[in-house]
């Protein structure tokens, strides 16, 4: 809290721009529902460790190995910040230097794959991740790719389909994760399918990471050759990626983090990183997961109630999707609905839905997801309240007033629920 009114002094003193637009951010996240599924709030802790004196530290290497000198300290941090992501998961093994999620799986792709092998992942419009394969990602230009999707009907993996594919074309890589998918992902079978082709199965966590370390939704440790997650979504840490694997698998994927495609890791994120999976082996934290998901069946639940149509018809993780073609005469887009509700203090993002006939611009959907309000501690009360606004604000054909009127609703409920002391 000191060192966090230190450093907003001397930015006020020294940047008033940066420090005003932080301010802005700062009152936007106090004021408003966040809804993006892939957002949270970190710690007070976490973020006195991202900014601290540990970003003025050059460490290219690791731990006991590095190209510089001065490294006594960073290294018991990342020493410390792998022990306990591999306590975290029951991981034998773990990088904890890439920047992003999708830094951990170009180093795990480029560990397994040469460019042009195949690989086999969930397509973008499905619910799948950019570095999945989509062809505007390097993974899409490096390599061969080969999409599966949703089951027509039921909207759900389809794991026959999924092995007949994996079988026809025998993939170097099978990668499995998702950003918009409301189910269980049976991780097991997706293992079993890729040793059946002998392809390496990288499962990307990064939505469910929270879930999965509170034992909440199957791991996909034990059935994966490299699992690789972002720390800031359900997990609630700083923003980051992290890769997990047995041992004999680490050699190679260290060299492709570092000096394959980073350059010095960034180690006051990897600090942070550190207090993030301490907070994250409590029984809090499994607690706080557990509240994740029973305000994502009540949010579900109060949707549908009020007409709403859910891909699936519900969610079993953190976040859901609204397929907006049956709502109305269904002329509501994606991003007509991300603005309205912007404007009413709730932030989503647009997003496609199965057989989408939209443009990614405009979709037919909406993901929301509940982590960050679970955060800051609202509950079934709360989900009732906010399942309301969602359909007033959407009902409202974008009117201005009546959309101000729900945003100043919004503010009150969201100033009982203050998440970190004010910046100055
Ligand atoms: N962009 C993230 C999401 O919103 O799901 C995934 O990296």
């Amino acid at each position: 809290m000191t060192a966090q009114r230190s450093f907003q002094t001397h930015l006020s003193a020294q940047d008033p721009a940066i420090f005003s637009s932080i301010r802005k951010e700062w009152a936007r996240e106090e004021d408003g529902l966040e809804l993006i599924a892939s957002e949270n709030y970190a710690s007070q802790a976490v973020l006195e460790a991202q900014g601290s004196i540990l970003t003025n530290k050059y460490a290219e290497g690791y731990p006991g190995k590095r190209y510089y000198g001065g490294c006594t300290f960073v290294d018991e941090i990342e020493s410390l910040a792998i022990q306990r992501v591999c306590q975290l998961f029951k991981a034998e093994a773990a990088n904890v230097q890439p920047h992003s999620g999708s830094q951990a799986n170009m180093a795990v792709y480029l560990a397994l794959m040469a460019p042009g092998d195949t690989l086999v992942g969930m397509s973008l419009s499905h619910g799948g991740h950019l570095t999945h394969g989509s062809p505007a990602n390097f993974s899409g230009k490096l390599f061969k790719v080969i999409s599966y999707g949703l089951n027509p009907e039921t909207h759900r993996l389809d794991y026959d389909q999924i092995r007949d594919l994996v079988l026809k074309e025998k993939p170097k890589v099978l990668v499995a994760g998702a950003s918009a998918y409301p189910r269980i992902i049976d991780f097991e079978i997706l293992g079993k399918i890729a040793q059946e082709a002998g392809s390496a199965f990288v499962v990307d966590m990064a939505h469910i990471a929270g879930l999965i370390a509170a034992g909440l939704h199957p791991s996909p440790v034990p059935h994966a050759t490299y699992t690789t997650s972002t720390t800031h979504k359900t997990l609630r840490g700083p923003r980051g990626g992290i890769i997990l694997c047995n041992q004999d698998r680490l050699k190679a994927v260290n060299s492709l983090i570092f000096p394959g495609i980073q350059g010095g890791p960034l180690m006051h994120v990897i600090g942070a990183k550190a207090v993030a999976f301490k907070e994250a082996l409590t029984p809090e934290f499994t607690e706080y997961q557990q509240q994740v998901i029973t305000n994502a069946q009540a949010l579900a639940a109060d949707l549908m109630e009020l007409g709403f149509k859910l891909v699936t018809g519900g969610t079993e993780n953190h976040l859901m999707l609204v397929d907006l073609t049956a709502t109305g005469d269904g002329s509501i887009s994606g991003k007509d609905a991300e603005t309205w509700l912007d404007l009413a203090g709730i932030t989503v993002n647009k997003n496609t839905i199965p057989n989408e006939k939209r443009s990614p611009f405009i979709t037919s959907g909406i993901r929301i997801g509940v982590p960050a309000i679970t955060t800051r501690g609202m509950g079934r009360s709360e989900m009732k309240k906010v399942a309301q606004w969602i359909n007033r604000a959407i009902q409202t054909g974008g009117n201005s007033d009546q959309l101000g009127k729900i945003r100043s609703e919004v503010r009150e409920l969201c100033r009982a629920f203050p998440l970190y002391a004010q910046p100055n």
